[in-house]
């Protein structure tokens, strides 16, 4: 962040950018584009990708689009308002006014289409300035999936054609789906599509990924128990109807992908007005993690052998965890200058720039608002503790002094 807007050139993937007033990359999230572990032979993302691609054997399977985009990709091109909070420095990381990297693999989609590709995959990391905890990175990985048929009878007679067939396989499955209509007057079909039309392609998209998951669980999932499924309503600025899919596991629904029948904008944008389809944005993390039994989401980034060699390409085995080692928790607390806008993701990507994977959590526990002067005070406590040995207590201090010493400087806060 600071660091490297300070800089009048970043280098990034072996190319100079200059950096400007939006630039907020900070040098711990450079240093994560070129690892690419969905690309790695072995690691579990890939081995997850792989399974996925598996289920579609007829799509085109790309996994090499780089991760910097224009905000046009990232947001115009898919009709994001101009005020969406997506789009501030707060929660994307920005090269540049004019390049930031990817928050989602949606970027691609009038790319992909534009070249022409009408059924395909597209596994790529992708960043969001978040919080830090087990369940969340601000680098991640999805896969995004699209099918789009000429808008006529002749796609329709295909789509038709395999929706039969996806629901015998289902109807044979030891799944339990709650569903939802394919429209509601909450949930439309676009002004220019037919209702009809648009059904058939919102049910073969459901069949699809219905079919995707019971692959991906079936059968792994609450032993013995069927595989639970619900498609709840959503929205995103370039499909509707609009899905979000969850999956039971442990007492609880959790979130996997987005999904919906693509807008004709976004189709006008990439040169196929005459087609109709849908797409979806799986979150590669959420599932391993539940597949392979792994705690915590900073476990993917490990060098550590005792880690990597539990996974073999092409098997879904059970992650032991090897002994943890212990927390060490550090407080600080400072006064916020009068006028600076101070954002939490400010300071855990801070804090990420000094510690990187050593720290595990950051959570603010106090917040005070003096009466008479009206300065703010925030308290936030870090846990320091790391994955493959023990921290001396010379090394978390100094990180914790860095912490300090980085917030003075970067945001002008008085350390209390
Ligand atoms: C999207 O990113 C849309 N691009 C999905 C989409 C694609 C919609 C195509 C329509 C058409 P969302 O922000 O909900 O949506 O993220 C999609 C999935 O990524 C989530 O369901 C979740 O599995 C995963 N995900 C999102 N945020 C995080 C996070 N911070 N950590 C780990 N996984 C995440
Ligand atoms: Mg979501």
């Amino acid at each position: 962040m600071q660091s490297l807007r300070r800089v009048p050139v970043v280098r990034i993937l072996g190319r100079d950018y200059p950096t400007d007033c939006m630039t907020n990359i900070s040098s711990a999230i450079r240093d994560k584009l070129p690892l690419r572990l969905h690309t790695r032979r072995n690691h579990p993302l890939a081995i997850l990708r792989s399974l996925v691609e598996s289920h579609f054997p007829s799509y085109s399977h790309l996994d090499s689009l780089s991760p910097l985009v224009t905000p046009e990709q990232n947001f115009d091109l898919l009709s994001f308002p101009i005020d969406h909070p997506g789009r501030s420095l707060t929660d994307s990381y920005y090269i540049n006014k004019h390049f930031m990297l990817r928050t989602h693999t949606s970027a691609h989609e009038v790319d992909v289409f534009s070249r022409g590709e009408t059924h395909w995959l597209l596994t790529a990391d992708v960043y969001r300035r978040d919080e830090i905890d087990a369940s969340h990175y601000p680098v991640f990985h999805q896969t995004e999936g699209a099918r789009i048929v000429s808008a006529d009878s002749h796609g329709m007679d295909q789509i038709e054609h395999d929706n039969a067939q996806l629901e015998q396989h289902l109807n044979r499955s030891n799944i339990i789906i709650q569903d939802i209509p394919h429209l509601s007057t909450t949930n439309p079909c676009q002004p220019h599509h037919d209702p009809n039309h648009t059904k058939l392609i919102a049910k073969n998209l459901k069949l699809s990924l219905n079919s995707l998951i019971l692959g991906l669980f079936g059968g792994r999932l609450n032993a013995g128990e069927p595989l639970r499924v619900r498609w709840i309503e959503a929205t995103f600025p370039w499909t509707t109807p609009s899905f979000e899919v969850e999956v039971f596991f442990r007492d609880k629904w959790l979130e996997i992908l987005g999904c919906g029948v693509i807008h004709q904008s976004t189709l006008d944008n990439s040169n196929v007005p005459n087609k109709l389809g849908w797409a979806f944005g799986l979150g590669l993390e959420r599932i391993a993690m539940i597949l392979f039994s792994i705690p915590d989401i900073r476990l993917f980034w490990s060098q550590d052998p005792r880690f990597l060699s539990q996974f073999k390409q092409g098997e879904i085995t059970t992650f032991k965890p090897y002994s943890k080692y212990p927390a060490c928790f550090k407080d600080i607390s400072f006064w916020l200058p009068g006028d600076a806008t101070f954002h939490d993701n400010d300071f855990c990507d801070l804090v990420r720039d000094v510690a990187g994977d050593i720290v595990e959590d950051v959570k603010m526990t106090d917040a005070y608002t003096q009466p008479k002067t009206n300065r703010k005070s925030v308290c936030y406590r870090i846990n320091y503790r790391s994955m493959d040995r023990s921290l001396s207590n010379e090394e978390t201090n100094s990180l914790h002094a860095q912490v300090a010493s980085r917030l003075q400087d970067g945001f002008g806060v008085e350390i209390r």
